[in-house]
């Protein structure tokens, strides 16, 4: 999978010297690094220290080609975080810089060394940083590996200004997983768009690439459908416990998406039917096929309510929503939901199913599903999202579909951590930081590990209801999951990984993420020191 580039990085290094001003330079006495010792989550395929430093100061700017699309972008995206992490001001593309002393360049490599579109490598030597990719992706995702290189602190000792001292040595790294996702119900409890966009921000620092969005249930329906409006106006009124719900304009959907792509996060939509669906069905009746009038509801017990199947004005409506809802998503994958559709006969629901896949199809998506959706006849372009039934898992690969794991017992961010949790469920486990990190989605079930796209941490929401509570569920274990899709199992070890997870909590306080202080781990407090820490 690897091979050497050396020539080719001594070819591009060339290039980076010369924009380097030949005049005097500094000589700073580093004493010894070590790259390995960097605290990386998720931990790359591949590091090599060569035990030197890269002064990261005010005389440091950043290169990118310009030639490919994103690649600057990137390169803007990196001289942000630096600014927001050191207060530094470096300088992108900017021709002629005085006192330049060392540089970032962002390049494309040339040949075949790094498989999978999102594989990055990066060469860190005392006077340049040289980050490769053959995609913008790949080069996101080492700039990730990046920011988390850069130190906390400065060194003020070592010259006359402030300097952070980046580690030299090379890593090559590429995921294991094309899928690296979680989940965030907003139908349960409505999230704003900001705390969508925060949550975005801390999954693409561990290199996450999916954010699926549940967007209806019983309690509500969040997202504006132009073709059928009361959706939101009547089915977006409520919450669970009676707030006052709320929904997403298609602007606002629009502004995730392009946030998301920026992170190079694609959002899966999700409009779970035919069951959860008593939302649709107060807004529109003709919908119900419950037998009963549908009434707004707050509660949190699920499995009344679906569709009527038989009515072809339901599949006219379901294909309004999926092309509206799919024209405003980029990605390749629309998710229909299909779990836990206890009041819909299994004949009606085989149907069901049959004919939303084809009208996903229709509007240019792949379709995914809830694990019951094996059930039905789907073809094998579709994706079944592992949950809660072994049986199911097993008609999905015998049927030839990838699967998303995401297993309850193992993988749900709303389980409780232990019995004195705040939020969260625990239906399906007890899920604490340990237990979270330490399974191997690889081998989970007999399911094989040719059929695995990838991995998803759901967060459902009936029992959190604002961004802190959401940040105690999901973190830490949402960044144990980073590391479970993107590392290989050899590459994964509890006690490293706890040391690591302990030293993330400077970037957590920093972005003001109240974490769930674990008391497994032996947090590395910071001067941003913002969750206190309460040994429970
Ligand atoms: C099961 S997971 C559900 C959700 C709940 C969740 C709570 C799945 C496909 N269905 O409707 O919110 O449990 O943990």
């Amino acid at each position: 999978m690897i091979k050497s580039i050396t020539i080719r990085s001594l070819t591009v290094l060339f290039l980076v010297f010369t924009f380097i001003a030949c005049g005097k330079k500094r000589v700073i006495n580093f004493p010894k690094t070590d790259l390995a010792a960097s605290h990386l989550i998720p931990k790359p395929l591949k590091v090599t220290p060569t035990n030197g430093g890269f002064a990261l100061d005010k005389f440091t700017a950043i290169y990118t080609n310009k030639n490919i699309a994103g690649f600057e972008e990137a390169g803007k995206f990196l001289a942000d975080k630096i600014k927001a992490k050191t207060n530094l001001d470096i300088k992108v593309n900017v021709d002629a810089i005085p006192d330049l002393e060392t540089v970032i360049y962002i390049n494309q490599s040339e040949n075949t060394d790094l498989d999978g579109t999102e594989a990055y490598q990066l060469n860190i030597t005392q006077d340049s940083v040289i980050l490769n990719s053959s995609t913008a992706a790949g080069i996101f995702r080492g700039i990730q590996t990046l920011r988390q290189i850069i130190p906390e602190t400065s060194n003020d000792t070592l010259a006359d200004t402030k300097i952070w001292m980046i580690p030299t040595g090379e890593i090559i790294d590429s995921p294991q997983f094309e899928y690296r996702g979680s989940m965030l119900d907003v139908a349960r409890h409505f999230f704003s768009v900001e705390d969508v966009k925060k949550y975005i921000d801390i999954l693409a620092y561990y290199k996450y690439n999916v954010l699926h969005l549940h967007l209806s249930d019983d309690q509500g329906w969040r997202i504006e459908i132009k073709s059928w409006p009361k959706l939101t106006e009547i089915g977006g009124s409520t919450e669970v416990g009676g707030a006052s719900g709320g929904f997403y304009t298609q602007e606002d959907y629009t502004e995730i998406v392009n946030y998301a792509a920026v992170h190079h996060i694609m959002i899966v939509p999700e409009i779970d039917m035919p069951g959860h669906t008593n939302a649709a069905s107060v807004a529109y009746p003709f919908l119900n096929g419950n037998g009963k009038i549908a009434k707004l509801y707050e509660g949190t017990e699920v499995g009344f309510s679906t569709f009527d199947t038989r009515k072809d004005t339901v599949y006219t409506f379901i294909d309004d929503v999926i092309r509206e809802v799919a024209a405003l998503s980029p990605g390749p994958y629309f998710h229909i939901g299909g779990d836990e559709s206890h009041v819909t006969k299994k004949n009606d629901y085989i149907y069901f199913i049959n004919k939303v896949e084809k009208i996903v199809q229709k509007h240019g998506k792949k379709m995914i599903g809830w694990d019951e959706v094996a059930t039905a006849d789907v073809d094998s372009t579709s994706i079944s999202q592992f949950w809660a039934s072994k049986e199911n898992a097993q008609t999905s690969v015998n049927k030839g579909l990838k699967i998303i794991m995401s297993p309850a017992k193992k993988a749900y961010l709303d389980m409780q951590y232990d019995l004195t949790s705040k939020h969260g469920l625990h239906w399906a486990a007890y899920i604490p930081t340990d237990t979270a990190y330490i399974w191997t989605p690889e081998y989970y079930e007999g399911i094989p590990l040719k059929n695995i796209l990838g991995i998803e941490a759901p967060l459902w929401s009936e029992t959190i209801s604002n961004i802190d509570e959401l940040e105690y569920l999901a973190f830490p274990r949402a960044i144990g999951y980073s590391e479970l899709s993107w590392t290989t199992q050899e590459n994964r070890d509890w006690e490293s990984y706890k040391v690591r997870l302990a030293n993330q909590a400077p970037f957590l306080d920093r972005m003001k993420v109240k974490y769930y202080p674990s008391p497994l781990i032996d947090w590395k407090k910071s001067k941003y020191s913002y969750t206190k820490i309460e040994k429970d």
